[in-house]
């Protein structure tokens, strides 16, 4: 029997290595988009050297998002890419929403323009609830998104459903949650926080500077959440789902846990820093995540503290 074939973008991003893997595991046929750049950006994906199909691509260029569709024909494509950093996105709002938005539309319309019967996958995310109209955040919850960021992804996800609608393509939002591992973003504030922690101990800085202490998320493992991507696609029909833990803890509990792990007090090394701080913030996310348990049999297997343990071994 032919392998299935899977098309991921965004293959370079913690998401993007986990879902190679398990896709490997599953014996799929792994294609991962990249984008050509002048530095070397592979090392979550360098272990899986010699499995993987890399192609060059873009989420900004059309034609060769059709020329990949049609060549490859894949049976399930994930879109992860993303400029995926919510700060960041105050400075290039434009590029973020023709990426994180009008990308998504890019993608959708080159799989139905190769008349393709595959599955898509749409990395929605907690950020479009952002001033939260009701707690905890589910499937039929108000967007109220803060940052361009986010008003990019509320368009990622109602162009999803659109052709889903429109056109009848199996197409998936997942809502996901904050998550995180080893392989987390520096910038992202639990690795900034983790790496901190390594740097503290091995005598490298003696200061970890940061925003708002007081924001609260629903964080969870990277790797659960890629396998619940998974499941979604493996449905009968398309649907939208949300993925958390259904806990949420503040930025000030996230130091707690990560400098009490290597027996340190943070508020020694700990600084406020305006830079950090955004125009617009989001208070508070909790995740309710019941759909995803019920119609996916998805539950997370990795709780806060011990995410956070696992980071903080992984950069000491
Ligand atoms: P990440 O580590 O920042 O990875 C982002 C990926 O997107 C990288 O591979 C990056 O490539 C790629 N990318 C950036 N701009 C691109 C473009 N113009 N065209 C094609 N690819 C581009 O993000 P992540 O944490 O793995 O998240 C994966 C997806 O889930 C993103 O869409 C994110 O917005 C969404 N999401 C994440 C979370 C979370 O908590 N992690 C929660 C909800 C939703 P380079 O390596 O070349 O930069
Ligand atoms: O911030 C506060 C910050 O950048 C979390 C992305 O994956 O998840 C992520 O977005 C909180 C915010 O993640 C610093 O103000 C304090 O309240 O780790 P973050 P995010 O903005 O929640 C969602 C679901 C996504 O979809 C996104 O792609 O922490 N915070 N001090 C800080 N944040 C950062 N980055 N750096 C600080 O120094």
């Amino acid at each position: 029997m032919n392998k299935k074939k899977a098309f991921i973008t965004g293959i370079t991003g913690q998401d993007g290595s986990y879902l190679a893997e398990i896709l490997l595991e599953k014996d799929y046929e792994v294609y991962g988009m990249v984008r050509r750049s002048s530095t070397f950006n592979r090392s979550r994906i360098d272990h899986l050297q010699g499995e993987l199909e890399l192609v060059y691509g873009d989420l900004g260029d059309s034609s060769v998002l059709n020329q990949l569709m049609r060549t490859i024909r894949p049976d399930e494509v994930y879109n992860l890419g993303a400029q995926s950093q919510v700060h960041i996105s105050f400075d290039v709002p434009e590029y973020t929403a023709d990426v994180v938005g009008t990308g998504v539309l890019r993608l959708l319309d080159a799989i139905r323009e190769g008349d393709l019967h595959c599955r898509f996958y749409q990395a929605s995310s907690s950020e479009m609830f952002g001033k939260v109209v009701e707690v905890p955040q589910r499937e039929t919850t108000p967007f109220y998104p803060r940052s361009p960021y986010g008003v990019a992804k509320v368009y990622g996800y109602w162009i999803t459903r659109n052709y889903r609608e429109s056109y009848g393509m199996h197409a998936t939002n997942g809502i996901l949650f904050n998550h995180e591992s080893p392989r987390r973003g520096e910038n992202f504030v639990t690795r900034k926080i983790t790496l901190g922690v390594g740097q503290i101990l091995r005598g490298e800085t003696d200061k970890l500077r940061l925003g708002n202490l007081d924001a609260k998320r629903d964080w969870g493992y990277a790797r659960d959440y890629m396998e619940g991507a998974w499941r979604m696609l493996q449905q009968e029909e398309p649907d939208d789902y949300v993925l958390a833990t259904n806990e949420t803890h503040s930025v000030r509990e996230c130091l707690e846990v990560a400098f009490g792990h290597a027996g340190l007090d943070w508020q020694q090394y700990v600084e406020v820093d305006e830079r950090y701080i955004r125009p617009a913030e989001v208070d508070e996310l909790i995740g309710d995540y019941s759909k995803a348990k019920a119609q996916l049999g998805w539950e997370p297997t990795v709780r806060f503290e011990e995410l956070i343990r696992m980071m903080v071994d992984a950069d000491r």
